[in-house]
């Protein structure tokens, strides 16, 4: 086993479920800041208000489809008596050096965090970018810097400004692709020297589950989607476009949500189904990093009466403005069948049934130790571009000991065999990996449910679902763990 010397090693966050301080410094309200908590079973809830009669009101938000996502006339909104997570997550905004020096105690080659856009302009569409905003990112990069981290910026986490939603619903509008582009080229210049790579869209294939979340859409019906997700394709083109042209040396990635699919039958339908739901995933990654929109995609289009608001230009963006690299989440897999069965995997976010070969943790995501290498294989010699493993993980609701000790055998345990997966995908399948950012390095808010009784972190945040805590950080056993990990190069995974 051995990793290339440039391997980048490190973790993974989010602006809107770790950064907290959501109004200070002239920070703007993005979609998420609009979510309540959750839990496995009960969804997180959007909150909204009408502006004409005040009435107000929430809606639940996951999976939806079809129109009726909140009622006609309201507008996403703040709502007294409500508790909303990201409102202080587990604020990185005040612990940012504590937190960036556990990061470089484990060794980190890289940390990759998402910059909150309305941090850096408001409502989306101001004219002038927030000074205060792009100095804590400043601050953020700078100390990185001293400890030789190397940034991965996400441009756009599940944090679309509520401004944009409310006057332009937003990604449907082709209005995001200008605001998009004046916001990421506005940042990609200031901070270039500092930041070498970007990823546009955090899983830009949730635009077909969430698209609140993923797109800042209220209209949740499938022409909607379609349009949201060309807009962002756009956007993501120009983007790289404007890079190329001006930083050669910095990469702008992909980023999709992926998982293998198994059959639970050997029969042949299943397998048709398999091949369906692998479509409905990479159709995404074939525009975005393979630069064109397969026919599969365009024939459903066709089927189900969806026409693009688009140019022949966006197409010739899409087409020479790919992304320079894939990266990717992978948590596990799913596994589908055409055939009745009892136990449906119940996942918050896996569709499908239970496979009985793979374990699952308390919130029935499977936790698949052959996930890694199949990803990284199917998603390398599709487009024969790096790929980069920018989120992985597990979700377990972990014991602070009385002696602020945590031991999360279980995390090491899956972190283990997804690291060896890896290792094959390099060693045996010769794919081109650039790193691996393990998910919520540092506990955080979940973005499926809200809650912080699932935690991923190598570092235990004292911090409760109703927002108790300390927000004192402590090391748990995987800290110590993955810092041996990094230091001999995943040789060592004992
Ligand atoms: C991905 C998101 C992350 C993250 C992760 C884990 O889909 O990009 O934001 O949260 O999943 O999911 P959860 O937090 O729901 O457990």
């Amino acid at each position: 086993m051995s990793f290339p010397k440039e391997f980048l090693w490190g973790g993974a966050t989010a602006a809107n479920q770790y950064e907290g301080a959501y109004l200070e410094d002239g920070k703007g309200i993005n979609t998420s800041d609009t979510l309540t908590n959750g839990s496995h079973t009960v969804a997180r809830r959007v909150t909204w208000k009408n502006p004409k009669t005040g009435e107000t009101g929430s809606s639940p938000m996951m999976f939806f489809s079809g129109k009726d996502f909140i009622p006609e006339g309201v507008e996403p909104a703040i709502l007294e008596g409500e508790y909303y997570p990201s409102h202080t997550a587990t604020d990185f905004y005040h612990h940012y050096k504590e937190d960036i020096a556990l990061m470089a105690e484990m060794g980190f080659k890289t940390f990759r965090l998402s910059m909150n856009w309305a941090r850096i302009f408001p409502n989306g569409d101001d004219e002038e970018a927030n000074p205060a905003g792009l100095k804590f990112y400043d601050e953020v990069f700078d100390e990185c810097k001293k400890y030789n981290i190397e940034p991965l910026v996400t441009l756009s986490h599940y944090e679309t400004p509520i401004g944009l939603t409310i006057k332009y619903g937003g990604w449907k509008s082709r209005k995001c692709i200008d605001f998009f582009e004046k916001y990421a080229t506005t940042v990609i210049k200031h901070y270039a020297g500092k930041v070498k790579y970007y990823l546009t869209f955090n899983e830009i294939n949730i635009m077909s589950f969430m698209p609140y979340m993923a797109g800042g859409l209220v209209d949740f019906s499938d022409q909607a989607k379609a349009q949201g997700a060309h807009n962002q394709f756009v956007a993501s083109a120009k983007v790289v476009k404007f890079t190329h042209e001006n930083y050669p040396d910095i990469k702008i990635g992909q980023m999709l949500a992926y998982q293998p699919t198994y059959t639970f039958t050997c029969d042949p339908a299943d397998q048709v189904l398999a091949l369906e739901r692998q479509q409905q995933i990479l159709w995404y990654s074939d525009v975005q990093t393979g630069g064109y929109y397969p026919a599969y995609k365009l024939k459903e289009y066709e089927r189900k009466g969806i026409k693009l608001d688009d140019t022949p230009e966006d197409y010739e963006l899409i087409k020479n403005y790919s992304a320079d690299f894939l990266s990717f989440s992978c948590y596990g897999s799913s596994t589908v069948t055409t055939h009745e069965v009892k136990d449906d995997a119940g996942g918050n976010f896996s569709m499908g049934v239970t496979n009985p070969y793979v374990k699952t943790n308390a919130w029935g995501w499977a936790t698949d130790p052959a996930c890694l290498r199949l990803a990284c294989n199917t998603l390398y010699y599709r487009y024969n571009k790096p790929v980069w493993i920018v989120e992985n993980g597990i979700g377990w609701s972990d014991k602070l000991e009385a002696d602020h000790t945590v031991h999360d055998d279980y995390r090491i345990e899956y972190l283990r065999q997804n690291i060896q997966s890896m290792d094959d995908a390099i060693n045996k399948d010769g794919v081109d990996l650039m790193g691996y950012t393990m998910w919520g390095c540092i506990d955080l808010v979940s973005a499926s449910t809200g809650e912080m009784r699932k935690r991923y972190g190598f570092v235990y945040v004292d911090r409760d679902d109703e927002g108790n805590g300390t927000l004192n950080r402590y090391r748990k056993d995987s800290f110590y763990w993955y810092k041996k990990v990094i230091e001999t190069q995943g040789e060592d995974l004992a």
